[in-house]
């Protein structure tokens, strides 16, 4: 599915008669979307192990990872859900790799990537994703209204990426997740403290309040970047966090479902 290969409104068309289907047969002929918010709040670890074979900052991090060996590792290794970054010139990803996994896990899979419209919201829920990532700095705050909505339309998901006080106003109890990015865009440097500045900070907006105590209105906390070590994710869970993005650690290594085997036990 190459992007703008087919019209949008074809791809609405495809996605509408998948709907529908769904609706009339009582069943679930369309894949089934799956809450990651859910999968995050109830499982034990609220991992979100990450698919990516490179990045801006590293280059190569795992050239022939493939996408119908990785989440099926993560999944069995106890992860709560896959984030896969789809973006091919930054990341070496594409929708094909949301595609292959789909059947092969049970677990939510996040479309990472740098949405900005409409049909790639579509282009998500074809190839299998439930949830969709949305950044605060690649869009206005009416765009991310917008999407947030059209995304939900479609039933999926939506996690709110953040990383700075001034992105604090895009926060509202319509996005299902919102995800504290400890990585600064600009330079690259992760610095895990973001995290635990930003929370502090939404806690002082009670209008902005989270959930950490289980209360499935307001949206759940994830802290994405640069965590390394099992012990962060304890300061984190104590500091309000339900869910962790984690990718370069698993993924710079041979086998990254065992590494995450090795980060939980
Ligand atoms: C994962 P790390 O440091 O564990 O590999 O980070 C994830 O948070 C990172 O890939 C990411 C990202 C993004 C990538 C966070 N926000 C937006 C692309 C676009």
């Amino acid at each position: 599915l190459q992007k703008q290969a087919v019209s949008l409104e074809r791809l609405q068309e495809e996605v509408a008669a998948m709907m529908q289907k769904d609706a009339t047969a009582g069943t679930s002929v369309a894949i089934p979307v799956r809450s990651m918010k859910q999968a995050l709040a109830s499982s034990p670890t609220g991992i979100i192990a990450e698919f990516k074979r490179r990045s801006p900052s590293k280059g190569w991090i795992h050239e022939t990872a493939r996408a119908e060996e990785i989440p099926a590792a993560y999944e069995t290794a106890g992860a709560s859900a896959v984030s896969i970054l789809t973006d091919e010139k930054f990341f070496g990803g594409s929708l094909q790799d949301i595609r292959m996994a789909r059947p092969l896990i049970g677990i939510p899979i996040l479309r990472k990537d740098f949405i900005i419209d409409e049909y790639q919201l579509l282009q998500a829920r074809i190839v299998g994703a439930d949830a969709v990532l949305l950044i605060a700095a690649c869009l206005t705050q009416e765009e991310c209204a917008t999407l947030t909505a059209r995304a939900h339309a479609l039933g999926l998901e939506v996690l709110l990426e953040i990383h700075t006080f001034s992105e604090l106003a895009y926060v509202n109890a319509d996005v299902d997740m919102v995800g504290v990015n400890n990585r600064n865009l600009g330079t690259f440097v992760t610095d895990v403290k973001n995290s635990f500045h930003i929370a502090e900070k939404l806690r002082q907006i009670p209008a902005r309040a989270l959930d950490s105590s289980d209360s499935p209105s307001l949206p759940l906390l994830v802290s994405e970047s640069g965590i390394s070590h099992p012990e962060t994710i304890c300061r984190l869970r104590a500091a309000g966090f339900r869910g962790f993005l984690i990718g370069e650690t698993f993924m710079k290594t041979r086998r990254p479902g065992d590494a995450l085997k090795d980060f939980i036990s």
